[in-house]
């Protein structure tokens, strides 16, 4: 999915915290214009294809009517005690044809069961009523946090039961956590995956929160690891999560968050941006305007791909007649070398031509397979003008540098798993402000 959006929202947002402490009074939860179709038309606009709404935060207050909790609008004066943020929300992605997801923090400062074995079965019944009542939801994420609740005791999460009950109820959901089952967290809340990037990780021995695998086992996942969790970078367009009258100026600039693409979609992982709703319940102009910005970087920078004229051949001891799938814009479709062959893919342009990014791509499908590559660039003489050196690819790897003059490049793939399969090589020359040097 690569980019979408992430709305923390909630009593924090009228009190200015980051961690309510849970006895915040529900009088405090009125936004005066709440409206999910403003949240919805500005993901929409800037490109993102979902979004995951904090349902409940670790304040313990719930987004939706829960019947197992008295801590949540229902109790609020927000449309007099009868309004639902989560079904709001969901409606309107519904309508727009965006994902929805939800954040429950298994952390309740609140819930006065907390603390006590009871919990989980408030938990599982709450994270029920969300996975039942709001059509499909397509990520769960789980909260590592784990703290005190009001009687000063720490909960031993059943997060086996949770993730039985959860994905009987909804099976096609994907579960975030530190350590997945199908999506972990990258080890940073920059938004910044590993350069060397595996969509692998070994779990055995390892829980949620402060039992997690080291950060940068996380931020590069693990080559030999045995199971499929892919990273995702989740990180906030602001300083904190929750929004803060004090950080409009503070939000990051559209350059800002292209760079954050180049360091999580470019490394292969998915970007789960931070927008978060002001005491209006609308998503102030200052975040909007950046959105905007960031998807015209996107839609103006990765316009024109140098490669589409490009002649594309393998070199090898015999002819491969599949090139083409290197550069038709397909990324189903892929190159296969023979097996166990390490390919040479060499690149000519019809005619000598600026060039600063590089995106390759491999087929997921049947693997992570590729450990190293090498990139060399030539000028019209044939002179190596450029070297680039990267090691893992995945679902997209995008390579940026001070731009040059070439008349053709090679990719090597020095190191694989098995035959690397490529997918898709695209080139670019994107604006020289957005390349970090
Ligand atoms: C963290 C939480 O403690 C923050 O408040 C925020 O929700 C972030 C996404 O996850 O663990």
């Amino acid at each position: 999915m690569e980019f979408y959006l992430f709305v923390h929202f909630g009593p924090n947002t009228f009190t200015d915290l980051e961690w309510g402490h849970g006895n915040e009074k529900e009088e405090i939860f009125n936004p005066t214009q709440l409206d999910c179709r403003q949240w919805v038309r500005i993901a929409k606009q800037s490109g993102a294809k979902g979004i995951i709404l904090t349902a409940k935060h670790h304040d313990g207050f719930c987004l939706w009517p829960s019947n197992y909790s008295k801590h949540t609008v229902r109790q609020s004066p927000w449309k007099n005690g009868r309004g639902d943020v989560v079904r709001d929300l969901s409606n309107a992605c519904e309508q727009a044809g965006l994902k929805f997801g939800v954040y429950i923090s298994p952390w309740d400062r609140n819930h006065p069961l907390y603390g006590t074995p009871a919990y989980n079965n408030i938990f599982v019944r709450s994270m029920t009523e969300l996975l039942t009542n709001y059509g499909r939801i397509f990520e769960l994420w789980w909260d590592g946090a784990n703290g005190e609740g009001p009687n000063g005791k720490k909960q031993e999460y059943d997060f086996k039961r949770f993730e039985k009950v959860a994905q009987t109820l909804a099976p096609k959901t994907v579960i975030f956590s530190d350590i997945g089952p199908h999506v972990r967290w990258v080890g940073n809340e920059r938004g910044i995956a590993g350069e060397t990037n595996w969509n692998l990780l070994d779990t055995a021995g390892f829980k949620r929160g402060l039992g997690a695998p080291p950060t940068d086992s996380l931020n590069a996942g693990n080559e030999n690891g045995r199971n499929w969790i892919p990273a995702e970078c989740d990180v906030s367009i602001r300083p904190g999560w929750f929004y803060h009258p004090k950080e409009d100026s503070l939000v990051k600039t559209p350059q800002q968050l292209f760079n954050l693409y180049l360091k999580s979609v470019g490394r292969g992982a998915n970007f789960l941006l931070n927008v978060p709703p002001d005491r209006r319940g609308l998503i102030h102009s200052a975040d909007s305007t950046s959105l905007a910005g960031f998807k015209k970087l996107l839609d103006d920078n990765f316009k024109v791909n140098l490669l589409m004229n490009a002649i594309v051949k393998v070199q090898g001891p015999k002819v491969f007649a599949n090139t083409n799938k290197l550069n038709d814009r397909n990324a189903d479709t892929y190159f296969s070398p023979s097996k166990s062959q390490l390919p040479v893919i060499a690149i000519q342009f019809t005619k000598s031509t600026e060039i600063n990014t590089i995106i390759l791509r491999e087929y997921l499908v049947l693997g992570q397979r590729v450990k190293k590559f090498m990139i060399t660039l030539y000028d019209q003489n044939k002179n190596p003008v450029k070297e680039l050196h990267g090691t893992t690819i995945g679902r997209k790897r995008i390579l940026t540098f001070p731009g040059i003059e070439a008349s053709s490049f090679q990719i090597k793939i020095t190191d694989a798993k098995a035959a690397p399969l490529i997918s898709e090589v695209e080139g670019y020359l994107i604006d020289k402000g957005l390349i970090e040097n």
